[in-house]
């Protein structure tokens, strides 16, 4: 457990609590700490991640941090990524990579994650499955007793031809977990579609939290039509997690 005192020129006071945007702002250049000169990053996605894109971008333009390649896990991210600067590339020019850093939407006590509510769950998988080292960074908001118990989505992106036909056959799968499915909507009338022109599933637990992750995952992966899910299953070698009173690192 280290206190944020000694992490972040922000320092604390017992009557100025930090915000949970600066919350994950220490955990992400904590996380950062870990990168060096020369590696190829996983670049995550999502709110937390893009304070560790930004620090990234900053150590590189400042000449701290020299020959990096970057890997983005969405469009977003490549943007933000090339308006700082970072050099880029793709999986299939660096099918290894170092070093990835992304955010999680919860984080179980065996470091299990669920991904993908930012809706890059599939470039994510790729990216973070490739690296040799998998750090998540978070505020302790997402931390969970198992899998589904933040009561939000756990979503499953799905090819858009009869989409309904696989929504229900999700919500089929898990009834016995009182599973509500829903297609991820943009507004009111449209559909969201990913960075690979699909839709995304969510999937709700109202009453239970997923009891066994392994065989959910394996379940919903066999139904043709599925593209992936946000279940990342003994992925991540390292959590940081920031909270009121500190930072904590939990390690694999
Ligand atoms: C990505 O961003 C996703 O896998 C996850 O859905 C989301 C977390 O976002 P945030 O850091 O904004 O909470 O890491």
């Amino acid at each position: 457990f280290i206190p944020i005192k000694s992490l972040s020129s922000q320092t604390p006071t017992p009557t100025t609590p930090l915000s949970q945007d600066q919350l994950k702002k220490v955990a992400a250049d904590k996380a950062v700490d870990a990168v060096k000169s020369g590696m190829v990053l996983g670049l995550g996605t999502g709110s937390t991640a893009a304070f560790a894109v930004a620090r990234i971008g900053e150590l590189y333009s400042s000449g701290q941090l020299t020959n990096i390649v970057g890997i983005p896990t969405s469009k977003r991210t490549q943007e933000q990524a090339a308006s700082l600067g970072i050099p880029l590339s793709v999986l299939d020019d660096h099918p290894r990579i170092d070093l990835a850093i992304d955010g999680a939407d919860e984080v179980d006590p065996q470091l299990n994650l669920v991904k993908g509510r930012g809706g890059a769950l599939l470039r994510e998988k790729m990216v973070e499955a490739a690296s040799d080292k998998f750090i998540v960074v978070v505020d302790d908001t997402k931390l969970v007793d198992g899998l589904g118990g933040s009561r939000l989505a756990m979503p499953v992106e799905v090819v858009q031809f009869c989409w309904k036909y696989n929504l229900n056959r999700l919500q089929e799968i898990f009834k016995e977990l009182g599973c509500e499915a829903k297609l991820r909507m943009e507004g009111d009338s449209k559909p969201y579609i990913t960075d690979n022109s699909n839709y995304i599933v969510d999937l709700y637990f109202p009453t239970s939290i997923i009891k066994d992750a392994e065989a959910a995952g394996r379940e919903i992966s066999a139904l043709e039509g599925v593209v992936e899910h946000g279940l990342f299953l003994d992925m991540a070698t390292e959590v940081i997690i920031a909270g009121k009173t500190g930072v904590s690192v939990k390690t694999k």
